[in-house]
């Protein structure tokens, strides 16, 4: 196992989304990882299961990527999520600290817990100042509506604009994610890389989303290009192996399940 891959990103206590989701994809792939931690997020079961969300002080998480970084050469990195503008400067400023043969972004732009004025800054400083550092970005159904502007995503063509649409604000590679939101019996991803869109589709597993898909598909790719692999391949591997995982999902005493990483 001597391929490294890097993750910064969130805690997410009852390990089914966030670092916890991504370090298990990474292994699960044969690649070496290592997580910055951005914030912990623990649902309150108590409360309909909405986040609390605590933000790890910023001059942390610079210690954490110093140490990373200077322990590992890295140079395919996942961002999952960041959380506050604060966060977004310390992350944008190390990043620019050296050179990235990929960065794969998870724009993860709302937990349930967050006070919506500061939810908003914290959109738009990713879009600002993160979105143009992304070699790939992998944006669920909400977050291409947000990020493209777009009212409704209804059908594949609609998909491929929204792809369009975010690759105009920096990144190389565009995969949108139908997920259960996009009408109709497939569970549908399009992949705009500048020039070419791929649309790839599988037959839905149900109509109920699964906790953790989104962060196991961006890590699958992370984990993929630090391989070598190149990004289509790649995307081919994280969707294989996201279905595999909602095939075989943990039923949990959550309102949700959670997602099962599993090579495919
Ligand atoms: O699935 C999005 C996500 C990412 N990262 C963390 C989360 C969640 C959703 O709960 O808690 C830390």
């Amino acid at each position: 196992m001597t391929n490294r891959a890097y993750v910064i990103a969130g805690s997410e206590a009852t390990g089914g989304a966030g670092v916890q989701a991504d370090l298990k994809a990474f292994q699960e792939l044969g690649v070496y990882g290592m997580g910055t931690l951005t914030c912990i997020v623990s649902y309150d079961p108590k409360n309909d299961w909405n986040h609390r969300f605590v933000p790890i002080q910023p001059g942390v998480i610079a210690d954490q990527i110093e140490a990373a970084t200077t322990c590992h050469d890295l140079d395919v990195v996942k961002l999952g999520m960041l959380g506050t503008s604060d966060t977004i400067d310390v992350v944008e400023e190390a990043l620019k600290r050296q050179e990235w043969r990929h960065v794969v972004l998870d724009p993860v732009l709302i937990c349930k817990g967050q006070e919506p004025g500061a939810a908003l800054d914290t959109d738009k400083a990713l879009t600002a100042q993160i979105l143009p550092l992304a070699t790939v970005i992998t944006p669920n159904h909400f977050e291409a509506r947000t990020l493209a502007g777009m009212e409704s995503i209804d059908t594949v063509d609609d998909l491929i604009e929204a792809a369009r649409r975010i690759h105009a604000l920096g990144p190389q590679h565009v995969v949108v994610k139908g997920g259960t939101e996009l009408p109709g019996p497939d569970a549908v991803d399009v992949h705009f890389d500048g020039e070419d869109v791929t649309v790839l589709s599988a037959p839905k597993i149900g109509e109920e989303r699964v906790s953790g898909a989104g962060c196991t598909f961006a890590a699958a790719i992370t984990a993929e290009l630090a391989k070598g692999t190149d990004v289509g391949a790649a995307v081919q591997v994280a969707k294989d192996m996201v279905r595999e995982g909602i095939t075989q999902r943990l039923i949990t005493h959550a309102p949700f399940a959670s997602v099962v990483p599993i090579a495919p």
